[in-house]
């Protein structure tokens, strides 16, 4: 749908914005020729579109990624911001556990320079990552305070009512109303909450989806535990994605990598939301990984350092780091690292 908004830029001026930091920083010779060389024929097209663009301003400044304090959210604390919501104990032992969650617009920045007007859910993309065990008894109180109607819908074994389907039980929640989903929490794994207002591809792309943990009722083994929802925008509304992330700010981990220790155990919570591209996918570099679909079992099912992720699949990784440095991951859909989906792990004694 198009809108006023439309900032005049394409997917090239983004390989042109990151020619700037690339070209010119240490970072040049991890990317290898192929990613400066785009960049480069990116940045001498003679298109006055991909120079206009206000994203190409934010790189030129020097800026490597946006200040937490203009998102109100910050990609180094949401991947390993998990919340457990509050939680009370029922007659029976069992745990009642409650969030809440409102939908509102917001503005955010995905790339220095680049404003994306955003739905979302508490002011975050991706909206909070919601955990909890198996059985546990779940509230989850949601309030419309957005521009149109939204639902949330989970991913998980529950009775229609509570499905956020337009039409079926609380079905579609308006402007300014409210619903609480109540439903036990299974099976365990890795689930995904979303916006199922129409059209879906819309409200899911806007920014209304997060990352919905359920523990196995014995948990599983202590790790570093990291969330990476792999996403994508359309900040001129043509359909086609121009700007590809992991928790929403292009490049963010390659300038602030993620720390982890050497030897310890790395589990990560990978998920796939990106929509107007059938399929999304990781690589790591130096590593190989072991990997559980869905997170459903606890054992995994390949030992590989690539898995391949439709829209709304995921998987739970888990890893040791043998050596310290640097190591990259990214989409090894190329065309995506190129336009935002790549970072680094920092690997630390
Ligand atoms: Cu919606």
């Amino acid at each position: 749908m198009r809108t006023a908004y439309q900032p005049s830029f394409s997917r090239r001026a983004v390989l042109a914005g990151a020619a700037s930091i690339i070209g010119s920083g240490a970072a040049a010779k991890l990317f290898g020729r192929a990613t400066v060389d785009q960049a480069s024929a990116a940045a001498s097209h003679n298109d006055h579109a991909l120079m206009s663009g206000s994203m190409h301003n934010g790189f030129a400044e020097g800026r490597t990624t946006v200040d937490p304090k203009v998102n109100g959210f910050d990609p180094s604390v949401i991947v390993r911001d998990f919340d457990w919501g509050t939680t009370r104990r029922l007659a029976g032992g069992r745990t009642l556990r409650q969030w809440e969650i409102v939908a509102y617009d917001k503005e955010i920045e995905i790339v220095p320079g680049v404003k994306f007007k955003a739905w979302t859910y508490n002011g975050r993309v991706p909206g909070p990552t919601l955990r909890c065990h198996e059985g546990d008894e779940l509230r989850i109180h949601f309030v419309n305070a957005g521009s149109h109607p939204h639902t949330i819908h989970f991913h998980g074994i529950h009775r229609d009512v509570v499905d956020g389907v337009p039409g079926i039980g609380g079905g579609l929640i308006g402007v300014g109303e409210e619903f609480t989903y109540s439903f036990t929490a299974e099976p365990f794994g890795l689930h995904l909450y979303h916006c199922h207002a129409s059209p879906l591809a819309e409200h899911i792309s806007k920014g209304l989806y997060g990352a919905f943990i359920i523990d196995p009722k014995d948990g599983r083994p202590p790790a570093d535990e990291l969330l990476l929802m792999q996403n994508a925008f359309d900040p001129n509304f043509n359909d086609d994605n121009e700007v590809y992330a992991v928790n929403t700010v292009a490049f963010h981990y390659l300038y602030q990598p993620i720390r982890v220790k050497r030897e310890q155990l790395v589990r990560i919570y990978l998920l796939n939301i990106v929509e107007l591209d059938p399929i999304n996918s990781f690589h790591i570099h130096g590593n190989f990984f072991q990997r559980f679909p869905t997170g459903t079992s606890l054992e995994p099912t390949e030992y590989t350092d690539t898995v391949v992720q439709g829209q709304g699949q995921r998987d739970v990784l888990e890893l040791r780091f043998p050596y310290t440095g640097q190591y990259m991951f990214h989409a090894h859909k190329t065309e995506f690292a190129s336009l935002g989906w790549m970072g680094m792990f920092e690997v630390v004694e």
